[in-house]
């Protein structure tokens, strides 16, 4: 029986929450809102002195977000009437900043890198002649006269998560460019590739990544659908499809070839009429159905009671190109942005952008290059399994020398975290050979979004390496540095010390 007292609270209870719904979204939507007029402010007020600069250097980063950013810009303004040029580059130090400097542009715009090396930038450019869009955590001290600097953090969203460096570009460009429709969402599509490149999108887009999709969406430029998360659901077969899974691992599945099929096998005709295997895109819906239960099943068979999270893992938001081909690597964003990895981490960034900007006259170079790409991965988490991680305090610590190129070693180390094959309670530095200067090392270090709410903030460990010498930045949860190799050890201890504070209280 239902008393009078039960509905007025359940109604009260249920008015409440609607209310508390309704001012999360309100002081949501007025944040983004104010976010927005700030750009435009800047933007506007920097404008006529940033369109007096007829020849531009874009200077962007090698990752997919990074490629994703070069393109942007130099599509936007080149559209605007600037001559353009483009450098991408590992990581911002003196080196690649002299580099930058010897172009002698009248407006050097660093995209998806810039923020945290002002001060290395203005020993070598003029203040009056820089512009930075970025996401990354920027250094403390201010620069009033740099033309223009559009900081994710510094107007108050999280790098990290809510922006990419590419949707740094592609807001800019809402308020820079006159408006031009088609031009806007051939921008929209790169940023997204951009956000998925920089992994933002795993655990549904949050922030002004929501807001940039939502107008990508509304424009026709992207379809959103839960699906399940595995990488190549347009171009790879099945059985590699489930056979290299990775995130999460599937039990009894991933990594074996002979139980793939047999599971395959076991629920469905995996091959179509011309005996070919299907893709996942094949699939009818019934098809599709049967595995995913099949899945389900086995993750619950062999998880000892710890499915939940894997299974909450398994299904994500996937993002299609409307306009791209099915059944292409350039119609699933994930698999899009993987081609752009690969472009970056192999030399051919160029490539990468010529591909984004729409010249699709390399495109047997790249199916082989991403072929490379993944044999490369797979090869270098061979090397990891069987290395002797040196295990610290707070930090495991893992030496490539020349084994893993110093471009891919970062993926790697991020990649061996999702498969536990390194220790997920604390985070990794992985450290390669300097190609550029054998007296240097490079290191890349990765943690997990549960070591961020520990209070890991690997960006500020990086930049530790300024005290021994060398030069670093990025994010909390990814970030780099090189150091003198005579410094590496002290360095280590001072990294293990400073990680250690952060975490303490996690
Ligand atoms: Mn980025």
């Amino acid at each position: 029986m239902v008393y009078w007292v039960d509905i007025i609270l359940l109604q009260t209870e249920s008015f409440t929450i609607a209310i508390f719904i309704y001012l999360t979204y309100i002081s949501f939507t007025m944040g983004q809102e104010k976010i927005l007029k700030n750009i435009e402010n800047m933007t506007i007020s920097a404008k006529e002195k940033i369109s007096q600069c007829k020849n531009i250097l874009i200077v962007g980063h090698l990752d997919a977000d990074g490629i994703s950013s070069t393109s942007i810009a130099k599509k936007m303004f080149e559209h605007a009437g600037h001559n353009t040029d483009y450098l991408i580059v590992k990581q911002l130090d003196s080196i690649t900043i002299k580099k930058a400097e010897e172009y002698k542009k009248d407006l050097t715009v660093f995209v998806d890198l810039g923020s945290g090396q002002l001060d290395k930038i203005s020993n070598y450019i003029e203040d009056n002649k820089i512009m930075v869009l970025d996401h990354h955590q920027p250094s403390k001290k201010e620069h009033p006269n740099i033309l223009l600097h559009l900081n994710a953090h510094l107007l108050g969203m999280d790098g990290s998560r809510e922006i990419s460096g590419s949707g740094m570009c592609y807001l800019f460009s809402r308020y820079y460019l006159e408006k031009d429709e088609k031009l806007q969402k051939e921008l929209e599509k790169i940023a997204i590739i951009g956000m998925m490149g920089d992994m933002q999108l795993r655990d549904g887009a949050v922030g002004m990544n929501k807001q940039i999709l939502e107008w990508a969406k509304d424009n026709n430029v992207v379809a959103i659908k839960k699906d399940i998360c595995y990488f190549g659901k347009q171009t790879r077969p099945i059985f590699k499809l489930l056979e290299y899974a990775t995130d999460p691992i599937i039990p009894t599945i991933s990594f074996n070839h002979e139980n793939t099929k047999a599971f395959i096998c076991s629920y469905i005709n995996p091959r179509d009429n011309d005996n070919f295997w299907k893709r996942w895109i094949d699939l009818k819906n019934e098809e599709a159905q049967k595995i995913t239960g099949g899945l389900i099943k086995l993750f619950l068979e062999n998880n000892n009671g710890n499915a939940n999270f894997a299974l909450k893992q398994l299904f994500c938001d996937t993002y299609q190109f409307l306009d791209e081909a099915k059944g292409t690597e350039f119609r699933d964003v994930m698999e899009f942005s993987t081609v752009l990895n690969a472009c970056g981490r192999h030399d051919k960034w160029k490539d990468g952008v010529e591909l984004i900007i729409g010249n699709r006259d390399n495109l047997p170079t790249i199916t082989t290059l991403l072929e490379n790409h993944r044999r490369c991965l797979a090869n270098s988490i061979d090397i990891i399994k069987k290395a002797k991680i040196k295990r610290m305090n707070n930090i495991q610590v893992f030496f490539a020398g020349d084994t893993i190129k110093s471009t891919i070693i970062g993926t790697v180390a991020g990649m061996a975290l999702g498969a536990r094959i390194l220790d997920r309670s604390i985070p990794v530095l992985a450290v390669s050979n300097d190609p550029e200067d054998s007296s240097f090392s490079k290191i890349s270090g990765r943690g997990t979004k549960k070591m961020i709410f520990r209070g890991l903030r690997l960006n500020d460990a990086m930049n530790l390496s300024e005290k021994f010498g060398g030069e670093g930045g990025g994010h909390d949860i990814a970030a780099g540095c090189r150091i003198p190799n005579e410094k590496m050890d002290e360095f280590l201890e001072a990294v293990d010390k400073g990680i250690g504070e952060q975490m303490k209280n996690g």
